[in-house]
């Protein structure tokens, strides 16, 4: 058994009398009331989900395990001769709390190596969908595909499971799916956008720089895929890819029905696929300029025309956050060391200067600032992939680290199925006018 899987086994049990307690214990003690607003408004701010493998401070931004962005990078073994954090190790960190060793990290990145191998089915189903369909469409459907795989299925179905013991063969499907998503993001990547010209793994590379090399990118792409998949990988547990793929697993589906759910919601605007969005608004801005950088009045224009037209403002916002986004922050900082004469770089630039006055103006959004999605587009096009409709799938991927470790505790400590409440709008409004 791997240490991983010893440290995880000794934490879980360990823990599950705290939550045992409070459940029964202290079940009645009051932590948050509900008004209309919520309830008609995506429950926002109700305080109704528990996690603790990251908190999202509105002011502050994620801690991952307790830790900031800067801290985590500089706590973790890093990939020998690379800037970066290996991402393997970043897993060990949010499963366990505990940073782990260099033997520790290398003992992942040896098993993620063993599990990495993708059923011929998967791509055998990839290759019958219309190669124009979205990649998230793909990806998902490959996730989905592979269930057949599940460990937690099978062993449910001898019916010989007890409660206590679920993490176990959840575990094993989420390291299985871990291993197996940069094979299937780069297949659907070079088999879509690259003549699919499929390039096999390099088994002397880790996780993130076995993803660079078979997207076909060349290095330091590798350092940017690590980056990327662990600023991406958790954003505590309401957010839509986290909620979905919990709320999923709730019903005992296993991981992989779980993670292809969540992945879905991902997809969606004003979540992940809000990257591409970016990518495309900035893109007609060149566009409109003959791809000459616009002046910060020519900006504006162009930021209050897509207001006007009734759109959002792509990468800007959040339902949490009340400043910068520190994974924005991450990225800026990245670029202002690796690309700083890039011009699409000093369009981003330009836009923080200029959009959170707008959107101050404008008077809506509860928070002007940028969010992860509006930095994350440039830092790839710099690098050659300028495909913008597959950077929720780079999202993604690095997203099935946070949701996969969470549902694994989620069985740990049984956490029952979820299903909230409803009501009638007739019970609101005698609600309302009641006072
Ligand atoms: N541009 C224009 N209007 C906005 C924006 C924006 N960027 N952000 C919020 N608003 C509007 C919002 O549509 C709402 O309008 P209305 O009352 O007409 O429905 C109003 O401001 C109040 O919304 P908030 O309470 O500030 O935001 P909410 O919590 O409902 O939504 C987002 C959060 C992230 C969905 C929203 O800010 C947004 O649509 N942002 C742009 C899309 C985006 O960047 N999404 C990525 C988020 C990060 N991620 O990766 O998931
Ligand atoms: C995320 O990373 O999930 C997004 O920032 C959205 C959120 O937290 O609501």
């Amino acid at each position: 058994e791997s240490t991983l899987k010893q440290t995880l086994k000794q934490k879980i049990e360990a823990f599950r009398p705290r939550t045992q307690k409070l459940n029964k214990e202290f079940g009645e003690v009051v932590i948050d009331k509900v008004n209309i607003g919520q309830a008609i408004g995506g429950a926002r701010d109700v305080r109704c989900l528990v996690t603790d493998i990251s908190y999202l401070d509105p002011q502050e931004g994620i801690r991952f395990r307790g830790k900031t962005i800067p801290e985590t990078f500089a706590a973790l073994p890093k990939v020998p001769g690379k800037e970066q954090p290996f991402v393997e190790g970043f897993f060990y960190f949010l499963l366990t709390g505990e940073i782990p060793t260099m033997d520790q990290t290398q003992e992942i990145v040896a098993d993620w190596k063993a599990r990495s191998a993708v059923p011929q089915y998967v791509f055998d189903v990839l290759r019958a969908m219309p190669r124009d369909s979205h990649p998230m469409t793909m990806f998902s459907t490959a996730i989905l595909a592979m269930q057949r795989e599940s460990k937690f299925a099978k062993k449910y179905a001898t019916g010989t499971m007890k409660k206590n013991d679920m993490w176990e063969p959840m575990y094993e499907d989420s390291m299985d799916i871990l291993a197996r998503l940069p094979v299937i993001g780069a297949y659907i990547y070079r088999m879509k956008y690259k003549g699919d010209t499929i390039i096999p793994a390099d088994p002397k590379l880790d996780w993130g720089g076995n993803f660079a090399h078979m997207m076909g990118i060349p290095n330091p792409y590798d350092d940017v895929a690590r980056m990327y998949f662990i600023l991406h990988s958790d954003h505590e547990s309401g957010n839509v890819s986290a909620h979905t793929t919990h709320l999923v697993a709730s019903a005992l589906s296993d991981a992989y029905y779980s993670l292809s759910a969540g992945i879905n919601g991902l997809a969606g605007p004003l979540h992940g696929l809000a990257n591409q969005e970016v990518l495309g608004w900035i893109k007609q801005t060149m566009k409109k300029l003959n791809n000459t950088l616009p002046s910060k009045e020519q900006l504006k224009q162009f930021l209050w025309d897509t207001l006007n037209s009734g759109q959002v403002i792509p990468g800007y916002g959040h339902a949490v956050l009340r400043k910068t986004d520190p994974r924005y922050v991450a990225q800026n900082e990245f670029s202002k060391k690796h690309l700083p004469n890039d011009p699409l770089f000093q369009l981003v630039n330009m836009i923080y200067e200029v959009a959170p006055g707008v959107l101050t103006e404008h008077g809506k959004t509860k928070n002007p600032w940028p969010n992860v999605d509006a930095h994350s587009g440039v830092i790839q096009v710099h690098y050659g992939v300028v495909e913008e409709d597959f950077y929720t799938v780079l999202f993604g991927i690095g997203r099935a680290l946070g949701v996969l470790a969470n549902i694994t505790w989620d069985r740990g400590l049984g956490y029952a199925i979820e299903r909230p409440k409803s009501v009638t709008t007739d019970m609101l409004e005698k609600w309302a006018h009641e006072g």
